[in-house]
């Protein structure tokens, strides 16, 4: 079943965004393959919950504040919000486990707003975008070579980002499908080049139950203005990552803690023509 598309008459709200992440989570397939063996839930499961008893007991822990946490749990899921919850407070952990052997580039998280599919342009491209799409022109360009440092030909660059409001096609209402979403092939020496706009710095939904609980604990809602990307060829290990803009207020204190210092961009002054430009090249591990 693919996801009940968000009307242009819904505003945007984080129920409508947190449930269609929620949707594309359960169509994405990755459940198909996991086998949950017995001791491996018996411990994870265990270890959660003991460590949650701890925290009851060492901090004294209310009825008060123990209600307080069930009705916010309830309000995770009316919201749709635990893709959301996961991939902005969990995701980076697990991402620095998956990737720590590469030799090539680590990544970052996926977050809750990745569709597959996009529709495949052959490089240089233009990602989709309205015909006044607002925000600065960016050219991102680079290579993709593997660990020994050869070019990886026809390899994919999904990209994926908000636009300049901060807001994801798919999972806002009123943005056509693809917008700043596509998949683009590099040429035979691994060399891509892609016209975008440079997505606005990204505040997760504040009228959801994650929002709630960044009001209630005086957090702050922001990530720095990113691009996602997928970067792949075959007989070489998928690499999801983001990158980042130098001088984004936010690049220190992400929410989803999913800066590092090597996903900076250097941005320059577009060769030809209005905006920016960037140069990026990946290195992607075999795989074994
Ligand atoms: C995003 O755009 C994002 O990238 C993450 C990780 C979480 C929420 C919104
Ligand atoms: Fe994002």
């Amino acid at each position: 079943m693919t996801p009940e598309p968000i009307t242009e008459t819904e505003a945007a709200s984080a129920a409508a965004s947190g449930n269609a992440a929620t949707d594309r989570f359960r169509q994405s397939g990755k459940l198909a393959h996991v086998e949950a063996a017995q001791e491996r839930v018996s411990m994870l499961a265990g270890r959660l919950i003991k460590a949650a008893n701890d925290i009851v007991l060492e901090e004294k822990v209310s009825y008060d504040e123990y209600n307080a946490l069930k009705a916010w749990l309830i309000k995770v899921g009316e919201d749709g919000e635990w893709p959301l919850f996961l991939d902005v407070w969990l995701e980076h952990s697990v991402e620095d486990v998956a990737t720590s052997h590469r030799k090539g580039n680590k990544g970052s998280i996926e977050g809750p707003y990745y569709v597959p599919d996009a529709p495949e342009q052959k490089c240089p491209a233009t990602i989709e975008m309205r015909p006044d799409e607002a925000g600065t022109p960016l050219l991102f360009q680079g290579q993709v070579r593997d660990t020994d440092g050869a070019p990886l030909a026809g390899a994919k660059i999904e990209l994926w980002h908000a636009d300049e409001e901060g807001f994801y096609s798919q999972f806002a209402p009123g943005i056509p499908e693809w917008n700043l979403r596509g998949s683009f092939i590099a040429d035979e020496q691994g060399r891509f080049e892609i016209h975008t706009i440079q997505p606005a710095p990204y505040q997760i939904p504040t009228d959801g139950a994650c929002g709630q609980l960044i009001a209630a604990a005086g957090w702050h809602a922001w990530r720095p203005a990113h691009l996602h990307l997928k970067v792949s060829a075959p007989g070489h290990e998928l690499l999801t990552a983001q990158l980042y803009f130098p001088g984004d207020p936010h690049n220190e204190d992400d929410i989803a803690t999913a800066t590092k210092p090597e996903l900076m961009l250097d941005i320059q002054p577009a060769a030809a023509g209005d905006g920016v430009q960037t140069t990026y090249d990946f290195v992607l591990d075999p795989v074994d």
